[in-house]
């Protein structure tokens, strides 16, 4: 177990304080889908997902400042700087999907942007936008208006975040388009540091705080396969599972193979082999 003082538990992650200044964020293998965390885990999930969010923090550190201190040599935790979270999730939508989706059937608009009519699901936007939520315990984030988030926030802060989580989903979304991955969405937390400057915090560009499509099989109009958890989906669609507590055991053909995905993930975006980064964790950094 790792030091620190636990602070709290997500749907796959623990939080430590390390000290009054500094965090361990730390990655499990656990998987979950339709909400509910599946009783088996997914070997080296969590290694893939801090890999690819500090291979993130490290190229992305001029457009924003980041948390990132170090990853630690079991190449599932993060050291980083503890921040004053902002209470808004920033979502930065480049396609029309999940509750974007939803929102814009029921109205032609997502959290007050006018899109054009006739977009069908999973449609390219005509340029990304932001789309604040407000953090709920349950998962279930909420969609809110610009204003709720200005109140929330501050106008001039909420201007700022939505400006830089836009400048990040630019630079990510295009650099994952030429390794084969579309980026659909991302959400991103904001934190202020001791001198009130705002800092890119928690998880960053990961397909569980992204949706991950494979750019081959693209295919708009409808619902798109997720590149890391479609065999899980189609396994537990298989099964009848109502998708409620508990969900299935998932059989050793769906882990391998998912395994395989998010690893392929790692390796497309990185360009870095997935071992060298077992091996050493400080490979994404530079
Ligand atoms: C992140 C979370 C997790 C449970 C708080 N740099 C930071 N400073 C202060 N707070 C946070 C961070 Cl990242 C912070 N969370 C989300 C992560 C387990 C909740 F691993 N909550």
């Amino acid at each position: 177990m790792p030091d620190g003082v636990h602070l709290g538990s997500g749907k796959v992650r623990e939080l430590y304080a390390l000290d009054d200044r500094r965090l361990l964020l730390v990655a499990s293998d656990r998987i979950s889908t339709f909400d509910v965390v599946l009783p088996t885990e997914i070997p080296d999930k969590g290694r893939v997902l801090t890999g690819l969010s500090a291979f993130w923090f490290a190229r992305t550190r001029a457009l924003c400042p980041n948390h990132l201190l170090a990853v630690r040599p079991d190449g599932r935790s993060m050291e980083c700087r503890r921040l004053e979270m902002l209470p808004i999730e920033c979502v930065v939508r480049g396609y029309l999907s999940g509750s974007g989706w939803k929102d814009y059937r029921a109205n032609g608009e997502v959290c007050g942007h006018r899109l054009p009519d006739g977009l069908r699901e999973s449609d390219r936007l005509p340029a990304p936008i932001f789309t604040p939520a407000t953090k709920a315990p349950s998962g279930h984030d909420e969609n809110i208006t610009r204003a709720r988030a200005a109140a929330l926030v501050g106008a001039e802060r909420l201007a700022e975040v939505e400006r830089l989580s836009l400048a990040l989903y630019r630079f990510a979304a295009d650099y994952a388009l030429e390794r084969g991955i579309i980026i659909a969405d991302t959400k991103f937390e904001f934190g202020r540091d001791g001198d009130g400057r705002l800092v890119l915090g928690d998880e960053a560009l990961t397909p569980d705080s992204s949706r991950f499509w494979p750019a081959a099989d693209y295919a708009p109009a409808g619902p798109q396969p997720s590149f890391d958890k479609q065999f899980v989906r189609d396994f537990c669609e298989q099964t009848g599972w109502g998708k409620t507590h508990p969900g299935p055991e998932l059989p050793g053909e769906v882990v391998a193979g998912t395994r395989a995905r998010y690893v392929e993930a790692f390796e497309r975006l990185t360009g870095i082999s997935f071992d060298d980064y077992l091996a050493d964790p400080q490979v994404v950094l530079s």
